[in-house]
């Protein structure tokens, strides 16, 4: 593709010069502004490769990825198994280095492709990023309708520890920066719920634009998310399930300090132990939304249990600018199944959720609140709110099997402005006249 690129550009330049020569005006500067829109070259990567290694296809694939990768390119990566992968290539303005599963309908090279190369997952044993500009992208599985299937990266290590590392830890007085990274349709698990573990770590440097998308972490002893010093985070259509909190050993889903212009929304939490789901713990934590989200405690084992609540702080520093909006909690023991913000500061909004069958109280602290639904569910208060409702039927599809899509409207939520206007599907929230409760918006036909 490089070489395509470069003889356009001479043909250019030649076609310039010989009509300059014909006396005919081209600026010399239309040429140089002719838009470089051509990707940086494709390569290929498979496990057990025998050819001569080059990556230039699929005969000659890199067993593995390189250790040095090239600024702007594409690695493709087959089925099979990879060691682990430190990405610590230097930064070179915005372009990125893209390493994606290879499937049937996107493989870059043609060349000695299989469509067996392409169908099932890529596992890599463990994942460390010392810089920024990366897209690791499994292409297929997780989101809605698929939580916990299909994904085309694994990241898993036998021993548990961390799979996704962002930074190593560096000098104190000069932290390191990681900036612009993408992680979609990866699995990453522990051996078991009783092997210490976590999905992604990012606790020693200052990181911002970062995304997490149609992701599976679940199963292993702590937090699946630890993050600090985290700024414009979103993490959206991934799946947290099943982690192990002890006394000794506190966790939650997300172990969160000082992270500012966070999105959680269209997640899908389950059966989380520990303080809570998603947890400030420290710092100060300003302008948050979680819109979209189901948390879920199946009723069966390994049971969660949240203390503080669904999204709570952990009575240390401050809570800002919170908009937590649209989610189903269904099943949620412990002592919260509420929002709890000891430390809030302000502007803290909880709006058209939906409660079912909570063992817990929807305790709220420091919070406005209303248009909320509270289904078998304690409300925060003896006196509700002037919109919220109490109720003991269920408008549910199908809850023994967690399918809480709604088969009737909700009492009307609360009008809010995008982004909080689409479900996880995209189906516009109150376009049938009914802004729905919960994660599900009902579009009546
Ligand atoms: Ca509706």
């Amino acid at each position: 593709m490089r070489g395509t690129k470069q003889l356009n550009r001479m043909s250019l330049l030649v076609a310039a010069f010989f009509l300059v020569g014909l006396g005919l005006a081209w600026p010399l500067v239309a040429v140089e502004a002719v838009p470089e829109k051509v990707a940086g070259a494709s390569h290929c990567v498979r496990s057990g490769a025998t050819g001569t290694g080059d990556g230039s296809d699929w005969t000659n694939a890199y067993p593995a990825l390189p250790a040095k990768l090239v600024r702007g390119d594409t690695y493709y990566v087959a089925d099979g198994q990879y060691p682990r992968h430190r990405f610590e290539d230097a930064e070179d303005g915005d372009k990125y280095i893209t390493v994606k599963k290879a499937i049937e309908a996107d493989h870059g090279p043609t060349a000695g492709w299989k469509k067996e190369y392409g169908d099932g997952v890529a596992r890599f044993r463990t994942i460390q990023f010392m810089k920024g500009h990366y897209r690791f992208d499994g292409q297929v599985g997780g989101g809605p309708g698929s939580w916990t299937t299909g994904h085309g990266f694994e990241v898993f290590h036998p021993k548990g520890g961390t799979m996704i590392q962002i930074l190593e830890s560096g000098p104190p007085h000069k932290p390191q920066r990681a900036n612009y990274i993408e992680i979609r349709h990866v699995n990453a698990q522990c051996p078991s719920i009783d092997v210490k573990g976590c999905a992604v770590y990012g606790c020693t440097g200052r990181y911002t634009n970062i995304t997490i998308s149609h992701c599976y972490f679940h199963d292993m002893f702590g937090a699946p998310l630890a993050i600090i010093n985290w700024h414009d985070f979103l993490f959206e259509y991934n799946c947290v399930a099943r982690n192990k909190c002890t006394p000794a050993w506190h966790s939650e889903a997300v172990s969160s300090r000082g992270c500012t212009r966070i999105t959680y929304r269209y997640n899908w939490w389950e059966n989380i132990q520990g303080t809570g789901i998603i947890m400030h713990m420290s710092g100060d934590a300003t302008d948050w939304a979680v819109y979209g989200n189901v948390f879920l405690d199946t009723g069966k084992p390994p049971l969660g249990s949240t203390a503080h609540g669904v999204v709570a702080d952990n009575q240390n520093g401050s809570a800002k600018r919170i908009k937590i909006y649209n989610n189903t909690i269904v099943g949620i023991r412990g002592i919260c199944s509420g929002f709890r913000f000891f430390k809030g500061a302000g502007e803290i909004e909880v709006a058209n959720n939906l409660w079912y069958d909570c063992k817990a109280r929807a305790h709220m602290s420091r919070l406005t609140h209303d248009h909320n639904t509270y289904i078998r569910t304690k409300p925060p208060g003896k006196k509700t709110r002037a919109h919220d409702k109490v109720l003991e039927d269920h408008p549910f599809k199908n809850p023994g099997k967690s399918d809480f899509h709604l088969t009737r409207p909700t009492a009307p939520g609360k009008k809010l402005p995008a982004p909080y206007d689409k479900d996880m599907f995209g189906n516009p929230r109150g376009a049938d006249g009914v802004w729905d409760r919960g994660a599900f918006e009902f579009m009546r036909k």
